[in-house]
């Protein structure tokens, strides 16, 4: 009998303390409507795309709890909804409405990768909140940035740039964006990846005004950046602008006018009551591009800090990251390919730049 309590005992012991795999979060980060979700599924719809040419492999995770497919199942129930916006691209040149509906909780998607044909090394984590929250829930939202590693700040380019960027505040809700990111970096607990992606600017790429759109973030951001750059944590932040074609061939025309040729708006605040896009051409196909950038610049940013960690002793800043840092040792061949998917990463064209930390990207 005590036999066989002591044998569950030590099972029990033996499973907690069974090693976890290394776990990274990474926040989607904006407001209502600017295009979180969409950059999402445009990420990691295709991940044979994503794993092509690597030695690395990433995959949806199985939800272990309840032992189903919701990751996998989600994103094709999205990217189906996205692809919906070209249902009329043979017979029409304007885009109907469609597209995703926005959201009203907030999501988690799981993915695992490591090298093909081995088991999973590390766990990632996206988490995907409804703009509302950044005004409705502060606190949660504050916790999220302050829970990930890697923080992707959603930025509808159309409404930054066009009539001279007025109604930017009104839907991307910089100030708020910024003050939020600034009260929960004040008392930063571990390194952070910071990324500014502009999205829906294939107009501006199509025009080669993919500089602008960089300055016209950095000018929106200018508070934010400031701090970043300045601030008593700039050593542990790592800040770049990565703009990413969500969708292709569908570029921004015009917010839809009233009689006398003026913006129609709507609210208190203004904002235009709707956004025109056109198709490219006949027949105009869903053709995302970039949308590998953030997982490049993530693990860029990995790799760079795991070699820090070891020549540098404040590492006990890096305590977030230990549990990856004690695996590449461990497998340096998964070190090897991941710094190698790293450097995929674009620094200087289309509108790329890297705004703070270049030592750790
Ligand atoms: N034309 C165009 N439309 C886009 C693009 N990305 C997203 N959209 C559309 O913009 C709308 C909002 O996109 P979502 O991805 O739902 O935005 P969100 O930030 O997740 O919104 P909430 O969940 O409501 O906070 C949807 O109708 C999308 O289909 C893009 O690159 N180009
Ligand atoms: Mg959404």
């Amino acid at each position: 009998m005590l036999m066989k309590i002591l044998d569950n005992v030590k099972g029990m012991v033996g499973k907690a303390v069974a090693p976890k795999r290394p776990l990274m979060r990474v926040c989607m980060m904006g407001a209502r409507g600017v295009g979180k979700s969409s950059t999402l599924v445009s990420m990691f719809h295709d991940l044979n795309s994503v794993n092509q040419g690597t030695n690395l492999q990433l995959v949806a995770a199985k939800d272990v709890r309840r032992n189903d497919n919701a990751t996998e199942e989600m994103i094709i129930e999205r990217y189906k909804e996205l692809l919906n916006i070209f249902t009329h691209s043979d017979s029409s040149e304007l885009v109907m409405n469609a597209g995703l509906s926005g959201d009203f909780e907030t999501k988690e998607y799981h993915f695992q990768f490591g090298l093909k044909g081995k088991k999973p090394g590390i766990d990632l984590q996206i988490k995907d909140f409804p703009g509302e929250f950044i005004k409705d829930f502060p606190d949660d939202v504050k916790g999220f940035i302050d829970e990930s590693e890697a923080i992707i700040i959603a930025i509808d380019t159309p409404h930054m740039i066009e009539y001279n960027g007025i109604y930017c505040e009104v839907k991307n809700r910089c100030s708020i964006i910024t003050d939020l990111m600034t009260k929960v970096l004040e008392n930063l607990q571990g390194d952070k990846l910071i990324l500014f992606v502009p999205l829906k600017c294939e107009k501006y790429y199509q025009e080669g005004r993919m500089a602008e759109v960089c300055s016209a973030v950095e000018r929106c951001y200018a508070d934010l950046i400031d701090f970043i750059r300045k601030g008593s944590a700039k050593l542990h932040i790592a800040c770049a602008v990565t703009p990413i074609l969500t969708v292709g061939e569908i570029v921004f025309k015009d917010f839809i006018k009233d009689k006398e040729g003026n913006v129609k708006t709507v609210g208190e605040d203004p904002m235009p009551a709707k956004a025109v896009y056109s198709f490219v051409r006949k027949g105009a196909e869903y053709s995302p591009q970039y949308c590998e950038q953030p997982l490049c610049y993530l693990l860029s940013f990995i790799t760079k800090l795991y070699q820090r960690s070891k020549s540098d002793k404040s590492a006990g800043f890096l305590k977030k990251l230990s549990a990856i840092f004690k695996l590449f040792p461990e497998d340096p061949s998964l070190l090897y390919e991941v710094s190698k998917f790293s450097q995929k990463k674009i620094t200087n064209r289309d509108g790329y730049k890297i705004i703070s930390g270049s030592a750790i990207l």
